[in-house]
Parts: structure tokens; sequence; C-alpha cells
């Protein structure tokens, strides 16, 4: 439970971070430039800097490096004016913003339940039932932006909250439970990024709620500026986060000998050798993954 104190404490935290925002004095086209190019550059970092020692790690790195190569698109087209239409109302809708998310909340689930999982071709139908909660979510907060008449704008809203819980509910209940039975390194990484992901996704309906698609409280730029950096942080920041804990599991698999030559990314095996990679010791398939 929070105390008064506390609850003072984040609102004035909230309230300077805005004000500070405001007072960057960018027009929301140079937000969706400088999201751009953040995006950008955040995608080639990752992209350089992913491990690929197994295809496992493989995956991550793909993964978090083409999250913000896709949102790069989507802010191009907004900083264009092609993400967006102009409602009857006169409310400039950035569209483009829900494009992306339908594309990169879903990898970005996909990634922390393969943490939890340790491998794709476990509980399929769970995983299969988290990624179509976010599709709702994302569909139904795309309904809601895109509404006027406000009986349909908050039945979507709260459509779209509803599956929310629902991604929460899996994340923080059958996955967090298949987490605890794998071994430390996924177990913490699971219970670190989830906690961080969630913390951030739920800025998301917030700082929507309070813009000029929700209750027109807050104004487009600060709205696109809040997105923009929420968006920065939770695509690259999180990647960079995510593909540590992924080196972490991956260090200690390769330590323990817990990773079997078919799981070695095919570069990491010398091509022509598969015999030699099917007979290595755990000693020396870490000595071949480089460590
Ligand atoms: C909307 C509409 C209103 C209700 C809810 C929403 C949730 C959005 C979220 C977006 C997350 C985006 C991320 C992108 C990163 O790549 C659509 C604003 C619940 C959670 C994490």
């Amino acid at each position: 439970m929070r105390t008064a104190g506390q609850r003072g404490c984040l609102f004035r935290v909230a309230s300077a971070v805005t004000r500070t925002l405001e007072d960057i004095e960018m027009d929301e086209t140079t937000w969706l430039w400088f999201a751009t190019l953040g995006m950008l550059a955040g995608s080639a970092a990752l992209f350089l800097t992913g491990r690929k020692r197994t295809q496992d790690e493989e995956g991550h790195s793909i993964a978090h490096g083409l999250v913000p190569l896709f949102a790069a698109v989507a802010y191009f087209a907004m900083a264009v004016h092609q993400g967006q239409v102009t409602l009857s109302s006169g409310r400039v809708f950035l569209f483009a913003r829900y494009l992306d998310w339908s594309v990169t909340t879903p990898v970005l689930l996909l990634g922390l339940s393969m943490t939890a999982l340790h491998g794709a071709h476990r509980r399929a139908g769970l995983v299969a039932g988290l990624l179509a909660s976010d599709l709702v979510m994302i569909v139904t907060g795309l309904f809601f932006g895109a509404s006027q008449d406000p009986f349909t704008k908050w039945a979507w809203y709260i459509a779209s909250c509803a599956a929310f819980v629902a991604v929460y509910y899996v994340l923080f209940g059958p996955l967090r439970a298949e987490a605890q039975m794998r071994d430390a390194e996924r177990r913490s990484t699971y219970n670190r990024n989830v906690v961080i992901l969630s913390v951030l996704w739920l800025l998301y309906p917030v700082v929507v709620l309070l813009g000029p698609d929700g209750l027109e409280i807050w104004s487009a730029t600060l709205v696109t500026a809040c997105i923009a950096i929420i968006d920065l942080v939770a695509k690259v920041v999180y990647g960079f986060i995510s593909m540590a804990g992924s080196k972490r599991i991956t260090d200690a698999d390769l330590e323990r000998g817990d990773v079997s030559p078919a799981m070695l990314s095919t570069h990491s095996v010398p091509s022509g050798e598969p015999e030699l990679a099917a007979a290595m010791s755990a000693g020396s398939l870490r000595q071949r993954a480089q460590i």
C-alpha cells in the first residue's frame, strides 16, 4: 500500500515530467522524427550487439532488433503525415501506432513466453491465447481511437482494458508458474522482465486516456512526446535488458553443458563437421561457443 506521501511524490514526479516535456518546445512532427531516428539507432545497436551462440539467443537478438525497426517504419509514416487520418470532428488520429503495436507487442510477449517455457513447443495453446488477447487489446484500442461517439468510444476502451487484464493474467499466472519450474537464471530473468514490461505497458492506456483520443486533458503534442519516450524505453531499453537476460541464460546453459549441438546456431558449429559437433563435450561446447 502506498502512503499519502508516496502518492503525492509520484504525482509531483509525473507533473514535473509533463512540464519538462511541454517546456522542450518541440512540435508533434519533430517528436515523431525524433522517435523514428531513435528507433532506427536502437534497432542498429540491438542488431550489432546481439549475440547468437544458440538458436534461443539468436531468436531473442533478431526479435529485439526487429521490434524498433518496425516501429521506425510506423513513426516515419506518422512523421510524413501518412499514418494518420483527420476525423470528421477535426481530431487527427494517428492510426499507424496501432499497426506498430499489433506487430511489436506479440513479438515482445513471445520473447517473454520463450524465457518462461524454455522452447517454442511447450504450452502452444497458452501462448496462442496470450497473443490473441494482446491482439484483441490492440484492435479494440484502434477502434477506440477511431471512435467519435462517446458510448462507442468508452465501450471499446473498456474492451481493450479487459483484454489487457487477460494478458496480465497469463503473464503473472500460468507463465510465471512455468518460469518458476525452470533453472535459477530463467526464473530470475522472467521475474525481472515481466515486472519491467508490465509497468511500462501500463503507461500506454493512461497516456492515451488523458490525450485527445480520450479525456482531452493533454495536448496531442504532449501525448506524442510521452508515447515516443515510453515506446523507446519499452522497445530499445527493454530490448537490451531482455538480451542481457538471454545472455545470462545462455552462459549458464553452456557452462552446464545443457545445450545440445542441435541448439547451437549453425554458424557456431563448424560446417561439414556435424559428427564432431555431436561429439563435443560440455567443456568443448563452451569453448566452441567462444564465451
Ligand atoms: C490502448 C487503448 C486503450 C486501452 C489499452 C491500450 C493498451 C495499449 C498497450 C500498448 C503497448 C504497446 C507497446 C508497444 C511496444 O512495442 C491500445 C492504448 C489497454 C498496452 C508495449
